[in-house]
């Protein structure tokens, strides 16, 4: 049975007017001594791709899936790893994530739930050896079900806190026994409503305990990670403790975390937080820990996490600047944390979202690219700092300035005159590329 009334996406060029085809995204084009599909990395997310309903908070889901009976049935989880497999073959994503609770239903009890992930995890196990295809990263659903409600690992309360443990600690060995590159943290509940009824160092505490016996399970059952944390202000939550790059990679080392994780940035979460998602790559990749991508946008209109397909060319642009500036992706990879609009509710629709996605990353792969050629721009930035090259400014990066010295510079040089900053020029030149 074949449910996407197409055949494997070809790439046609940027003439083909085929709404079913890449327009740029040439998978083994080369670039930088790489080729896209290497460069990019694509995923696609099982939760979105195959469970997302397009509900919103003022009505029911819209979209066709008539290969799903919505039972609770392990059968009907089986099934759908046909149809997953036949998108990812169709689209030619060659890497998917998963949450335990999209690939196999919450049973009655943890066991009844852990046997049915059993079952799914042979299938997806046979299907990725048959097609090639990688699990990018594996991870638990923490917020869905009512006990969550007050959090997992941020939990009041010790029986909540151990069963988020067994889900953790069951997802864990299902993403190793599918030789999962990774596995995330998403803390949708792991914050607070209120600080009326909240014990925030205690809660930290937790959770830093939490991913501890996370690192030490992983080396006991010898996989090597990275665990990923993926930073999001709010929502469910109303304060969410991974509130940005910056307040995770605080936690991660005042924990003692830090050479365990890496960080999965998300372009909707990073403006969630007020901050742009190049900002958020950038603070990553300083740190060393830029291990991953939810590649997605958010609504410019909209104040909460639309999950929107990522079709900006400026967007893709700058995150893939941040890429290849850091050498590329190694275990991570361009994971489409992005689902339809409610209106576009054919399984079809599914085909183009990604499409777009795929183009628009190519395109952002091909734009950073020749813009790092150019070199016009590293070149500025490079010049804008020169002043730190030689000199007293060379004695303060090498940790040999004090005070006393600084001030015997500024006494003797005068004002200093300032050089222009140039954004608009440098904008110019960004467009000159796309
Ligand atoms: C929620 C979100 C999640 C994580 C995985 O905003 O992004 O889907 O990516 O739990
Ligand atoms: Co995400």
């Amino acid at each position: 049975m074949h449910y996407f009334d197409c055949g494997k996406i070809q790439y046609e060029g940027p003439s083909s007017k085929n709404p079913l085809a890449f327009k740029h995204y040439d998978p083994s084009a080369v670039i930088a001594g790489k080729t896209m599909k290497a460069h990019l990395r694509f995923a696609a997310p099982y939760w979105h791709v195959m469970r997302n309903e397009l509900s919103d908070p003022f009505g029911p889901g819209t979209a066709q899936m008539p290969w799903d009976d919505r039972s609770n049935a392990v059968e009907n989880a089986l099934a759908r790893i046909d149809v997953f497999f036949e998108f990812l073959e169709k689209t030619g994503i060659d890497f998917y994530c998963w949450h335990d609770r999209d690939i196999a239903p919450e049973l009655n009890d943890l066991a009844a739930s852990n046997a049915a992930l059993d079952a799914v995890v042979e299938k997806l196990k046979a299907k990725q050896k048959e097609t090639g295809v990688q699990l990018l990263w594996g991870t638990a659903c923490l917020f869905q079900h009512p006990r969550y409600a007050q959090g997992a690992a941020t939990s009041p309360d010790a029986r909540v806190y151990a069963y988020a443990a067994a889900q953790v600690k069951k997802a864990l060995e299902c993403t190793h026994a599918l030789d999962g590159l990774g596995y995330t943290f998403w803390g949708g509940r792991e914050g607070y409503a209120t600080l009326l009824n909240t014990d925030m160092k205690r809660e930290l505490d937790h959770l830093a305990a939490f991913l501890h016996m996370a690192v030490d399970h992983a080396k006991k059952i010898g996989f090597q990670g990275p665990f990923y944390i993926e930073p999001k202000p709010r929502e469910p939550s109303t304060h969410q403790y991974d509130s940005d790059a910056a307040a995770c990679l605080n936690f991660l080392r005042e924990y003692g975390l830090m050479d365990h994780f890496k960080l999965n940035i998300e372009t909707n979460h990073a403006t969630l937080a007020g901050h742009t998602m190049e900002h958020e790559l950038t603070v990553s990749a300083n740190a060393g820990r830029l291990g991953s991508i939810d590649a997605n946008r958010g609504d410019t209109l909209v104040g909460w996490d639309t999950d929107q397909f990522p079709t900006d060319i400026y967007l893709t642009t700058q995150v893939m600047l941040v890429v290849l500036e850091m050498g590329g992706f190694t275990t991570g990879g361009l994971n489409f944390d992005a689902k339809r609009r409610r209106e576009s509710h054919e399984p079809i629709d599914l085909i183009h979202a990604h499409i777009g996605g795929m183009d628009a990353f190519a395109r952002g792969l091909k734009i950073a690219h020749a813009i790092r050629e150019d070199g016009r721009l590293g070149d500025f930035v490079k010049a804008r700092y020169s002043s730190f090259d030689s000199d007293i400014g060379a004695q303060v990066e090498a940790g040999e300035a004090s005070f006393e010295s600084l001030e015997a510079y500024a006494l003797q040089g005068g004002e200093p005159a300032l050089a222009s900053g140039r954004q608009e020029m440098l904008e110019n030149l960004i467009n000159e590329f796309i």
